[in-house]
């Protein structure tokens, strides 16, 4: 009797057994680390898949790749695809996909612009033809430490802005996004609008893009204008009237749900917004001067984009 159960038990044991072996394959991987910069060795692990399994397929941001565990890594900030499809000696696969968030380390320059290199520099900030004519902006050489500045000139009933695109990276909880730029106002007259956009993900101005800072005297100040999900723009009145003839830096940072305005390293205004930039993607810098009379203008320099914390 004992034998016999002993027998009947590694008989429903080895069944089992079989059964696992002959049920389908079931795919699943591990990432490490837990949170994963650009640049840093990315180790993926996929041991917790189940079955008989003869090959492990990666697909990691479009690449093919082959083995139980990968090391690889991403050179630049995003959010990417990896993709892993296990296959049995029978044939069967199954797969499973996750998203890697790629984040900038904090201290990061994403971008700089000083126009050190003279007229050059009006070759990575094209006009917005749907604003302006051509040849109302140039790139002057101003003596001092400024050096080279752009130099943006409405010089008639028009708007008129410049623009760079710009690869936001995807922001780690704690991470913001910091926009600094030098600028001088010429003129502050009626309709006048003196503009740092540092985050329209077009030039539409599409739901879900970042604030924007702008001056104009018709409002009678400045303003942070927040685009809305639903299309429209709030403004977040500055007490803040830029002075003519004199430079200042304007900072915006953002963080999830929050943004920072500071004028000379002063906070100047602070408040929340419905856009979260926190998935990064493209963006457009603009720089504008935007005037429905005539001869408005606006100097540029020091532009920083960066990664803070
Ligand atoms: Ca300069």
């Amino acid at each position: 009797m004992r034998h016999g159960a002993v027998a009947l038990l590694l008989v429903v044991v080895f069944l089992g057994g079989c059964a696992l072996f002959v049920g389908p394959p079931v795919a699943e991987f591990d990432i490490r680390p837990l949170v994963v910069y650009a640049g840093d060795r990315v180790d993926l692990d996929a041991s917790r898949s189940d079955g008989s399994l003869v090959d492990y397929r990666w697909e990691v941001a479009g690449a093919i790749e082959h083995g139980r565990t990968l090391t690889t890594s991403f050179a630049e900030p995003g959010i990417y695809s990896v993709k892993l499809t296990v296959e049995d000696g029978q044939g069967r696969t199954a797969d499973v996909e996750h998203a890697v968030t790629v984040y900038a380390r904090s201290g990061t320059r994403l971008f700089t612009e000083d126009f050190s290199d003279g007229t050059a520099a009006l070759g990575r900030w094209p006009l917005d033809p749907t604003w302006a004519v051509q040849g109302e902006s140039s790139i002057e050489s101003i003596h001092g430490s400024a050096g080279y500045v752009l130099y943006v000139n409405s010089a008639r009933a028009t708007y008129h802005r410049r623009a760079t695109l710009l690869d936001l990276p995807p922001l780690r909880v704690g991470q913001k996004l910091v926009f600094s730029v030098r600028a001088m106002p010429l003129q502050t007259q009626e309709e006048h609008t003196f503009l740092i956009a540092p985050g329209r993900a077009s030039m539409d101005l599409p739901p879900a893009s970042l604030p924007y800072y702008v001056f104009s005297s018709t409002y009678g100040g400045s303003a942070i204008v927040e685009p809305s999900a639903a299309g429209t723009a709030t403004p977040h009145p500055v007490v803040f009237t830029p002075p003519v003839y004199e430079w200042h830096t304007y900072t915006l940072s953002y963080a999830r749900g929050t943004f920072e305005f500071s004028v000379d390293g002063a906070l100047w205004l602070a408040g929340t917004m419905e856009a979260d930039p926190s998935r990064g993607g493209p963006s457009w810098l603009v720089l504008g001067d935007e005037s429905l009379t005539e001869a408005c203008q606006t100097y540029y320099d020091s532009i920083v984009v960066s990664v803070e914390e």
